[in-house]
């Protein structure tokens, strides 16, 4: 399977984030993406570098003023006060419920508020360049997969940051740019009338729902920790079915922290029926590897043959697939897993 890789991943770096009442190392490394490169190379699939500028379609799932607050947000910062590039902004004040969120702040601080869910989202230097580099690898994954004549293609977009969390105007989930949804955006784009979003994603993919949350054209199955108790909390239920045109064009498969494997592939069965029933032209896969047994973050108990297993009930669907990498922190093992995914899809 052809890979795009986004080489410019690792001037995302920030050193640290909050984690139950403790300042930690980031768990989203660029170590992650580099494993899964070298997994890659050993087992003899291609990396290409992305090759189409995602501006337009990142027009299209994201609002204007979030991007140019992301696009400006580390000058800005750092303009703020001497030695602020060796700081990491974090936001202290959220727009929630009575408080307005039309008007966007002159405050640097209030501005992250703004267009953050969460404060677990830390920036660095090389955000911006990072989150676009992924954008556009999307973009090309996608573009790689629509320009397919005969029989079906598929294509895996390895990237970090990841995306999923991310919604029009806001970050969260160490995600800043909807990588999932520009590579779905750009499917439609060049022509699938139907495109098909399945989040295998430990976290429910809360940006990629509210996104397409209204259309018909873009169905979202995600399977994942149910949000009564895990991340993100206040999205993911199974009684959010879709709105206007996009009513019962979403399903939420929540599943509870730490159910077992045979249960989660049960959950899988039934988004794959969906799927089929949807008929679409072409599925994207936010391709999240923290339901592994060894995240240090989440609590379901893949082991690295299910990834496989996995990649092997995903090929039988038949459609043109985008793989687009999200989570999985237990870095050293990201490889093998993300490997044996793209591999059985393929009937490696
Ligand atoms: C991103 B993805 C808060 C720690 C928890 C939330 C987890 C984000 C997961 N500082 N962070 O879906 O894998
Ligand atoms: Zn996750």
């Amino acid at each position: 399977m052809i890979t795009f890789f986004n080489d410019g991943h690792s001037a995302h770096a920030p050193e640290f984030e909050f984690f139950r009442g403790e300042r930690v190392p980031c768990f989203e490394t660029p170590a992650r993406a580099e494993f899964v490169k070298d997994r890659l190379a050993a087992r003899g699939h291609g990396l290409r570098t992305p090759h189409i500028d995602s501006a337009s379609v990142l027009a299209r799932v994201h609002a204007p003023r979030y991007l140019r607050f992301l696009e400006n947000a580390w000058f800005d910062w750092i303009a703020l006060k001497a030695g602020n590039d060796q700081r990491q902004p974090f936001p202290s004040v959220w727009p929630v419920r009575s408080l307005r969120s039309d008007l966007e702040p002159v405050n640097f601080i209030a501005r992250l508020g703004l267009y953050s869910m969460d404060n677990g989202s830390p920036l660095s230097a090389g955000t911006w360049a990072a989150a676009k580099a992924g954008a556009d690898a999307a973009a090309s994954a996608a573009a790689w997969v629509a320009a397919a004549t005969g029989g079906t293609r598929a294509s895996f977009c390895c990237s970090r940051p990841p995306g999923h969390h991310a919604g029009a105007d806001f970050m969260g989930g160490y995600c800043f740019l909807n990588n999932a949804a520009v590579a779905a955006q750009a499917l439609r784009d060049a022509g699938a009338a139907r495109v098909a979003i399945l989040d295998v994603d430990y976290h429910h993919g809360n940006g990629t729902q509210s996104i397409f949350y209204q259309r018909a054209d873009v169905l979202f199955v995600s399977l994942h920790g149910d949000p009564q108790t895990e991340y993100p909390f206040f999205l993911g239920h199974a009684d959010e079915t879709g709105a206007d045109d996009g009513e019962g064009f979403n399903l939420n498969l929540p599943l509870p922290a730490g159910c077992t494997a045979l249960r989660w592939f049960e959950a899988l069965e039934q988004a794959c029926l969906r799927i089929r029933r949807f008929d679409g032209d072409a599925l994207v896969v936010s391709l999240g590897l923290d339901t592994f047994a060894g995240d240090p973050i989440s609590t379901f108990s893949l082991q690295s043959g299910d990834f496989s297993r996995l990649g092997e009930r995903l090929g039988a669907l038949g459609l043109p697939t985008v793989f687009v990498l999200e989570g999985g922190y237990a870095a050293a093992a990201l490889g093998a897993n993300a490997v044996n995914v793209i591999e059985s899809f393929e009937g490696v």
